[in-house]
């Protein structure tokens, strides 16, 4: 499908599957046109009054949820990794011959101790938690998914970082011959993405190592993934290579592709439309194969993770396409 008959589809028509095909169009026909102008950010409820910050306990009421999880045979091949192709199903077979051992990640920027360390290292001395969170796509779906990781601010403070570390940038490897995605120049490969310092240091953000109490299948971004349940799922990048401390807020690789469509927050906001779709519901990939295709629900502010993570936007306007 072209961008243009893309655009020319009703909204009440656009399901996920239309949405999600219109994103891979869109990296077709931008690689041959400048960006195109596309219409403004949708209308804006007001932001939330200004919170306190979470207490211990509302922090970790955020750990958890009992909603009905995602099947691992869903989750491991239903997957955006665009290294490995655009189709859902790519991934789950392609990304099978990416070598995650050995696997080494190279810290750097404002810190005091700078350094490439293997996998094992990085992680030494830290345990491993289950966080089960909800995972929520720009492109309309979501899953549950029972994590296995480690907060990612216990890692970068093993680099100490400085007062000039105002953002964390992430990059994803980018290895040609390993991943066939990279022969499409969609995407300014590598990967990118970046976090403000607070929203890094969060005790919610995640450095995914598993699912399901097994280690992450590559597909999932093996070895190390980057996990923000309250911002929309391309923020959450997989099988990184690079952690820099930066001054600065870090280029990303979606925004630099279409900056009105990803901005650098994202987070999930059911009252900000997407400039071609709606965001006030998901269909939600849960259960049986019945329900894969039945239940859409509406999408909650910060992916129902405001109690933890709205003090952070106090005075933010949230009715912009962050
Ligand atoms: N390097 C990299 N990371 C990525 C992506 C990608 O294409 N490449 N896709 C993102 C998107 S759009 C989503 S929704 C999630 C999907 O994660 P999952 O396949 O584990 O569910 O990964 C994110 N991280
Ligand atoms: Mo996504």
């Amino acid at each position: 499908m072209s961008l243009r008959d893309a655009l020319r589809i009703p909204s009440a028509q656009i399901t996920d599957e239309t949405v999600y095909r219109q994103r891979r169009a869109l990296l077709g026909a931008l690689a041959m046109t400048p960006a195109i102008a596309m219409s403004g950010c949708g209308a804006a409820e007001p932001p939330p009054p200004p919170r306190a910050p979470p207490t211990p306990a509302q922090v970790r009421s955020g750990f958890r949820t009992d909603e009905e999880p995602t099947r691992y045979e869903d989750i491991t091949s239903y997957n955006n990794f665009y290294e490995f192709g655009t189709g859902k199903a790519d991934p789950s077979r392609a990304a099978r011959t990416l070598r995650t051992s050995p696997w080494s990640v190279q810290v750097g920027g404002e810190c005091e101790k700078p350094g490439t360390l293997a996998l094992e290292d990085l992680l030494k001395g830290l345990r491993p938690e289950e966080r089960v969170y909800r995972l929520r796509c720009v492109e309309g779906w979501s899953m549950v998914i029972p994590w296995l990781g480690v907060p990612l601010a216990a890692v970068l403070k093993k680099f100490a970082p400085t007062s000039k570390a105002k953002y964390v940038a992430f990059t994803t490897l980018a290895d040609p011959r390993q991943m066939p995605g990279l022969a499409y120049r969609s995407i300014n490969w590598p990967y990118r993405e970046g976090l403000r310092i607070d929203e890094a240091m969060h005790p919610l953000t995640l450095l995914a190592t598993g699912l399901y109490g097994k280690p992450l299948p590559q597909q999932n971004g093996a070895p190390l993934r980057l996990v923000v349940p309250w911002k929309y799922g391309f923020k959450s990048i997989k099988s990184i290579v690079e952690i820099r401390f930066v001054e600065k807020m870090p280029r990303t690789a979606w925004h630099d592709l279409q900056p009105s469509e990803y901005g650098f927050f994202s987070n999930v906001n059911p009252q900000v439309d997407h400039p071609r779709w709606s965001q006030k519901t998901e269909r939600r990939i849960a259960g049986s194969a019945s329900k894969l295709f039945a239940e859409r629900i509406p999408t909650r502010l910060f992916n129902g993770y405001g109690e933890q993570v709205a003090s952070m936007y106090a005075g933010m306007d949230l009715g912009k396409w962050y």
